[in-house]
């Protein structure tokens, strides 16, 4: 873990409320070699944390404003209904550890409740968060709050300054749906292992609902998703050093009822060659980039998962058309 990089300013004597810390990033050769490996294989795929630059960030927070994408809002009803039930099974002062915090918007909407000791927002976006804890402190100037720079999906580290009492892991927005549900394990598994004796987590997952409405929240008709995926390529142009030119792909999204996933892919439009420093790729017309899987769960099946993962889920909360589910688990 580096040293703060961009403390908040603070009066002389007081104690920063504000720090930000960035983990070591993987380095640049690392990301390519993934990058590389995933285009020449023989289904190509970009691993989903590619969607997160900045603009991508951005497209996805107007996602999550869209009508189609039900997720976000039927969430947020849960948590508007249940404010109260929620708050009295989690309790307050927790160290409110908020994974993939984006806007921070979710978790500060919980602050009123839940009065947390200290706020943890980890992001692999650093710029965005840096942004957006900027702002929650000038709202928030009493709160402790720390930011971290990860890839949490690869293993979260909490450093030191993280406080080790009545830990509260908050995974809202059904992102553990973009990991496969083995993996799923492994990750909620890790969770498990540095949350304590007293861990508690508040997760949050998109159910197995009607195919059409599954597919609009995934291919919206003003075309926000297909900007969000497509974006994902300038990301990869950055990073690699590939000659994408994004007008030649297709946002492709489709329910797989078999595996209860959605799938996001970007399809060649026309032949395609594609070349990196050490490396191409030809797509012949029609032939996919495999981006994003995004898993819809039942709630018994989820809480299965949970408790392979060493969770005991204790409440679970649902919408009235049963389309989303926040699940309350103890360690
Ligand atoms: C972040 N994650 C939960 C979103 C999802 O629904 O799987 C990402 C997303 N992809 C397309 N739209 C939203």
């Amino acid at each position: 873990m580096s040293p703060p990089a961009n403390p908040a300013p603070h009066a002389a004597g007081a104690t920063p409320r504000l720090r930000l810390l960035q983990s070591e990033l993987p380095p640049v050769q690392a990301l390519r070699a993934e990058l590389a490996a995933g285009l020449v294989a023989p289904q190509a795929a970009i691993p989903p944390k590619y969607f997160y630059d900045d603009l991508g960030s951005r497209l996805f927070a107007a996602i999550t404003a869209l009508p189609e994408y039900t997720p976000t809002r039927t969430e947020a009803q849960i948590f508007a209904r249940h404010a109260g039930d929620i708050a009295g099974a989690v309790g307050t002062a927790t160290t409110f550890i908020d994974l993939g915090a984006g806007d921070c918007g979710k978790a500060a909407r919980l602050f009123g409740a839940l009065r947390p000791r200290q706020y943890v927002a980890v992001d692999i976006s650093v710029d965005f968060l840096r942004t957006a804890l900027q702002c929650l402190q000038r709202e928030h100037p009493d709160l402790d709050i720390l930011g971290i720079g990860q890839d949490f999906a690869r293993g979260l580290a909490l450093p030191g300054a993280v406080g080790d009492r009545r830990r509260l892991f908050f995974y809202p927005g059904s992102s553990i749906g973009n990991f496969a549900p083995d993996e799923a394990i492994v990750f909620l598994h890790r969770l498990r292992a540095c949350g304590g004796a007293d861990a508690q987590l508040l997760i949050g997952v998109d159910l197995i609902k009607d195919e059409a409405v599954l597919n609009a929240a995934y291919d919206d008709p003003l075309g926000v998703t297909a900007a969000f995926n497509r974006n994902v390529l300038r990301h990869v142009n950055r990073v690699l050093g590939t000659d994408f030119d994004v007008a030649q792909w297709k946002h492709v999204a489709f329910y797989d009822a078999a595996q209860t996933r959605i799938e996001m892919h970007l399809e060649a439009s026309c032949d395609v060659t594609v070349r990196w420093p050490g490396g191409v790729r030809r797509f012949a017309r029609g032939e996919r980039i495999h981006t994003e899987n995004s898993y819809k769960y039942r709630p018994e099946t989820f809480a299965e998962l949970l408790r392979a993962a060493g969770w005991n889920p204790a409440h679970i909360w649902l919408d009235e058309r049963a389309w989303f589910a926040l699940v309350h688990c103890r360690g």
